[in-house]
Parts: C-alpha cells; structure tokens; sequence
C-alpha cells in the first residue's frame, strides 16, 4: 500500500485529492494547522475514529513554517508520495502578508525537499509542488505553456517562482523525483469563498434567493483560464507516475472575463444580466427573468424585478498589480500523462451555481424555522 502525505489537506485540493487517493487505496496523511475553531469541514466526510482498525487516513498538526515539525513528520510517514499543496493562496491577500507569504509558500517548499534530502528518502519519496499560472503574470505571450518567460505580479506569484525554481534545483543538483504541476486556476463547489468565481455563484444564488441585493467586484476584464479542481488534483497524481520527473501546465485552453463568468452564473439561475458603463462605474443590470428556470430552481420571484442592479464594482478589489490574461496550453500534458479535462466552464458554472444554491436555500429554511445562531455575547 503506497503512503502519500499530504500538506494543505484542509484546502480545496486537498480534499479532493485526499478522497482520490483513498479509493486509489493509499494511506493518506494529511498535515493541518492547528486553528481555534475547527477548519475540517471539507474533509470531514473522510474522517474515521483513530481507534477503529484499519484506518487509513489520519490527520497531523503542522504547518510549512515550522522546519522541525515536517522532519518529524516525513520521518514517521515515510511517504511515498508528497503532494505540497499548502499555501497562503490568496493572491490579493499576498500583498497584504507579503512576508508570512514568502515563508509558507517559498520557503516552505525548501523545507520539505530539505527533510526529504536530510532523512536520506530522495530514492523513495516523490514530491508534487503546487505552482500556478500566477508565475506568467504580465504577459509575455500566450497561450501560456512549460517554455514560457515568468513574470509574477504579486508577492504570492514570486514566492511560488522561488518554490518553482528550488525545486527544478533540488531535481538537477541531487536527482531527487520532484515536479511542478503549473495549474491553471481551478474551481469547485468547495473553492474558498473569497475567490472570484464562488464570491459570484454564492452571491448570485443569494440574490436570486432574495438575502443579497449586490455583488461587489474588482476588475471584471481580468481574463482567466478556469477549470475544474476535480480534474486538477488527477493530473497531480499523473505527475508522480512518470519514469521521470518533468513540469507540466495544466489548463483547459479556453480564457473568459470575469464579467462573462457572472453572465454565465446568473443565467444558470435563468436571469439575464447585461452590463453597462465604464472601468467604476460599470454595472450588471437584470434585462431577463426566465420565469419557468425561475420557479422550477424554487427563487423568490418578488425579490427580483427588471432593471434591478445586481453587480458593482468596488475599487478596494483592485489589486495593485493585475494579471490580466491567462490561457494555458496543456499539450505537454494531454501527450505525455494522457490527461484531459473531462469538466467545461459550462458544466463547472452549473456545478458551483447548484451546489450554492442548495446551501443559500438551507440557510433560508434554518432562518425560517426559528434555528438562528444563538447570540453567546449578550
Ligand atoms: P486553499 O487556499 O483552498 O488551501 C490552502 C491550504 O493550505 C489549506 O489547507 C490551508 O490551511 C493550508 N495552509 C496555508 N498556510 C499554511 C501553512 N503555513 N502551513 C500549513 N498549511 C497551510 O488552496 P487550493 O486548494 O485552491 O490550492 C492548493 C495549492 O495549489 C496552493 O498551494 C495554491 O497556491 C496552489 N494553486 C491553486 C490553484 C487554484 O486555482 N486553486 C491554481 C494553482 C496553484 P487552512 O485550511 O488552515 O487555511
Ligand atoms: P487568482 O484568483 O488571483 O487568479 O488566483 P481570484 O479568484 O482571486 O481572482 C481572479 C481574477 O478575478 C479578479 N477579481 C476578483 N477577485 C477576487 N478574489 N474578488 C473579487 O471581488 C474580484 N473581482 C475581480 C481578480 O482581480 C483576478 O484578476 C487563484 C488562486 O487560487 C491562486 O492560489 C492560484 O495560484 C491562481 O488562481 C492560479
């Protein structure tokens, strides 16, 4: 039975990989965080009481800040596999923690191939390290694929360059069997909710629900590559089954506007948005109700009317340097790993718009029925 460790477990890709993992029939660790209040909900599906037998996912404290802890660990698991998906992996959030986010996500990736070269697993432990589409940055051309220049725009995007390179270096300078995935941004119905896509499908369902007037956006021309992390997390794996090591870009080849990507959300609710005015001041207006769509998704119909304005744009979104236009080409990937996206944008909207929508309309009847949160304070 292979053993992979997994860092970032708690994370989007973590869950799914973890699950992926699991039914492949490895033994899956995975290293959280330790937090105050429990941050386990993506996983918790997976989770089996420690004192059953044959248990085979287990859940370690750790964090990629902390050089010990990860000796300790990759000492005890003896993995056979490590998938690095831990990150401060919010890019506007980088510019606000540029420091901390330097350490988790470039250092951190030292760390880990250090403890590897250190406890002598170089010939047993295969590492995957999560780098990112944010490495092009300002675009030198498109589309973007593993010969493409590097131009990050953020502290994220040059502390992931740092992790990017180190591990090419720790590949050429010791042999060891580590490989970047350059991903594409991937999405879910469990994406973090302050990333574009699910602040819309939430937002939308909320508005199309009646419990939100406006969505408030940043830049809607930014242009981005999106895929499904379903998809995503199979290609990682992919990656540690080669002969040998080698980076691969994982993408789907279509580009979209942020602005197209709330159109396609919203319609998927049977509302028609159109949009108008310029850079601040541009809106998203309703010009079309699908009433049928409408009643059959069960929406408040009398919380929706023409011309009503559902999008905005608030400037404090703006990042101080943009990446306006990322496309992928995964030919490398389709020919050598055999892999494809099986999701399209299409089926990805529907998927996060549907899984909102159930978890706004829970909301709602929790509220409804009198099962308020209770207030602890007063
Ligand atoms: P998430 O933000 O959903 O998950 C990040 C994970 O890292 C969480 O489990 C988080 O823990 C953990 N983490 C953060 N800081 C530390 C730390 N210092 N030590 C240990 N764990 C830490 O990201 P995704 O799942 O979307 O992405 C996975 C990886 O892939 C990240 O490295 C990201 O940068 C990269 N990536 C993502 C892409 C995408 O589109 N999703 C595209 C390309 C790359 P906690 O739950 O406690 O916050
Ligand atoms: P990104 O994802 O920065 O590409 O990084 P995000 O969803 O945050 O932004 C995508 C684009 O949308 C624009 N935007 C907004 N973004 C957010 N978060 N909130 C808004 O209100 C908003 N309005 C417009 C942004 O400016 C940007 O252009 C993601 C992360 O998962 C990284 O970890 C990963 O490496 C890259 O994808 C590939």
């Amino acid at each position: 039975m292979k053993k992979a460790l997994i860092t970032g477990i708690t994370g989007q890709d973590g869950a799914y990989l973890a699950e992926f993992l699991l039914k492949k029939g490895y033994e899956v660790h995975g290293v959280k965080r330790r937090s105050s209040l429990l941050n386990t909900d993506r996983i918790d599906h997976l989770y089996h009481d420690p004192h059953e037998s044959g248990v085979k996912f287990s859940l370690h404290y750790g964090d990629l800040t902390d050089s010990t802890n990860l000796i300790r660990l990759i000492q005890e698991v003896q993995p056979d596999e490590i998938y690095n998906l831990a990150a401060q992996s919010h890019v506007k959030v980088s510019f606000e923690t540029p420091e901390y986010t330097a350490n988790a996500d470039g250092v951190g990736v030292l760390r880990i191939l250090e403890a590897v070269r250190l406890l002598d697993l170089t010939k047993k432990t295969r590492i995957y390290q999560a780098s990112t589409s944010e490495l092009y940055g300002l675009v030198q051309a498109v589309p973007q694929s593993e010969t493409t220049p590097f131009y990050p725009r953020s502290p994220y995007a040059v502390a992931k360059l740092y992790g990017y390179w180190i591990v090419v270096n720790y590949r050429e300078a010791y042999g060891m069997y580590a490989c970047n995935g350059i991903l594409f941004n991937h999405e879910s119905p469990v994406r973090g909710e302050t990333f574009v896509t699910r602040k819309i499908t939430r937002a939308a369902s909320k508005i199309a629900l009646g419990s939100q007037n406006c969505l408030y956006v940043g830049n809607l021309s930014a242009q981005r590559d999106w895929g499904h992390a379903k998809d995503y997390i199979e290609a990682m794996w992919l990656m540690l089954q080669q002969e040998r090591a080698e980076d691969f870009v994982i993408a789907t080849g279509v580009t979209t506007t942020v602005r197209d990507f709330i159109r396609m959300a919203f319609m998927e609710l049977g509302i028609e948005v159109e949009f108008s005015g310029k850079d601040e001041n541009e809106r998203g207006v309703i010009i079309d109700i699908d009433e049928e769509r409408a009643i059959a998704l069960g929406l408040n119909l009398e919380a929706l009317r023409f011309g009503q304005t559902v999008v905005k744009v608030d400037p404090r979104y703006f990042r101080p340097t943009e990446v306006d236009l990322l496309i992928g080409d995964a030919a490398k990937a389709y020919n050598k790993l055999g892999w494809k996206p099986k999701y399209d944008l299409q089926a990805l909207v529907t998927d996060m718009v549907l899984a909102d929508l159930q978890l706004v309309k829970k909301d709602e009847y929790l509220k409804k029925g009198g099962f308020n949160t209770p207030n602890y304070f007063e």
